[in-house]
């Protein structure tokens, strides 16, 4: 099973990080590469925090926080808990005491010079992730959402402060058409030979990446399957704000709009058994169980999306 294959994996955070969990224990790590989102990444109390890079990092060094599926298990708040009674600082967004290490230390290199590549690969390395994990740009490319109640929002306000309450109007992606991709993305894109999309929230979390300069050009210059697998079960997100968001965009929350929404990059679709089927003649598609509960089921999805796409070339 796609042991000798080269795998790039684009996600975002808790949900993408259980696929690649999944992925992790199949494929061996030198094989593996994960390009994140950083358009949730924001200065914050002096430091660069970057939820969706650590959440992958954390889960796979198996380090994450089970029942929030982001931050570190076992952490407290005393610091944080601290800086709001001393000092009277709004603390909206938990950082956590053992948590704030990462960011420290993050923000230390990247304030020595360091890009947010070198600063991942140090972290990651450090936590025993053997698995190349990549920011999608060295570049900050904040998303900023325009809401009806508020205007505009940063990202973590919208998603944090007001937990994706407001309703959306429009998302767009600071600077990104200034941005680049790191050589490394690059690189580990080029030599690939089968391209993933995990299940992460399109608008949010994949959006990002594909606003990325090059990116949308470098993926569709590549001869080899690039696959989605459905965010979307039963008209519903598993977590977070997929369904919510497509209805405010105008859009039924279908797998049919997940896949439409890849128009272009995608040539295969992973769906899920209660979904309906997709319907299309044009865009090869598998219905398997996408729910990840279980540590089983992480594994399931990743071996059944892996062995399928083999099945193409065989
Ligand atoms: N999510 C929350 O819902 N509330 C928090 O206070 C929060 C803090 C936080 C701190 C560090 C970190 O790495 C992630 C954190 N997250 C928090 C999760 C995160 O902001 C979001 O899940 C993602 O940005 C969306 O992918």
């Amino acid at each position: 099973m796609a042991l000798d294959k080269n795998i790039v994996v684009l996600l975002g955070g808790v949900g993408g990080a259980k696929l690649a969990i999944g992925l992790a224990q199949i494929v061996p790590a030198q094989r593996l590469t994960f390009v994140v989102n950083t358009g949730d990444d924001f200065w914050h109390l002096g430091l660069r925090i970057c939820p969706d890079l650590d959440t992958v990092m954390y889960t796979l060094a198996g380090l994450v926080d089970p029942d929030w599926g982001w931050g570190l298990k076992g952490d407290s708040v005393v610091a944080l808990e601290t800086l709001n009674s001393f000092y009277g600082v709004d603390t909206w967004f938990r950082l956590g005491d053992k948590d704030l290490a990462t960011h420290l230390q993050r923000s230390r290199l990247l304030r020595c010079g360091r890009s947010l590549t070198e600063a991942t690969r140090r972290l990651s390395k450090s936590l025993g992730v053997d698995a190349a994990l990549l920011p999608m740009s060295d570049d900050e490319i904040p998303t900023k959402i325009e809401t009806v109640e508020f205007g505009e929002l940063g990202f973590q306000e919208y998603f944090v402060k007001h937990r994706w309450q407001p309703v959306l109007k429009s998302i767009r992606h600071a600077g990104c058409e200034r941005s680049s991709l790191p050589s490394q993305v690059r690189s580990a894109l080029s030599k690939a030979d089968i391209v993933l999309i995990a299940p992460s929230n399109p608008w949010l979390s994949l959006a990002p990446i594909l606003a990325v300069n090059g990116m949308r050009d470098l993926l569709t210059s590549l001869d080899v399957p690039i696959v989605a697998v459905t965010p979307i079960i039963g008209g519903a997100a598993v977590k977070g704000p997929t369904a919510k968001i497509m209805s405010e965009l105008g859009q039924e929350a279908t797998p049919a709009n997940i896949a439409k929404f890849y128009t272009g990059i995608i040539n295969g679709f992973v769906n899920d058994i209660q979904n309906e089927p997709l319907g299309r003649s044009d865009l090869r598609s598998i219905q398997v169980n996408t729910l990840m509960k279980t540590e089983g089921d992480k594994r399931s999805l990743a071996g059944a999306t892996l062995d399928w796409i083999e099945s193409w070339v065989a």
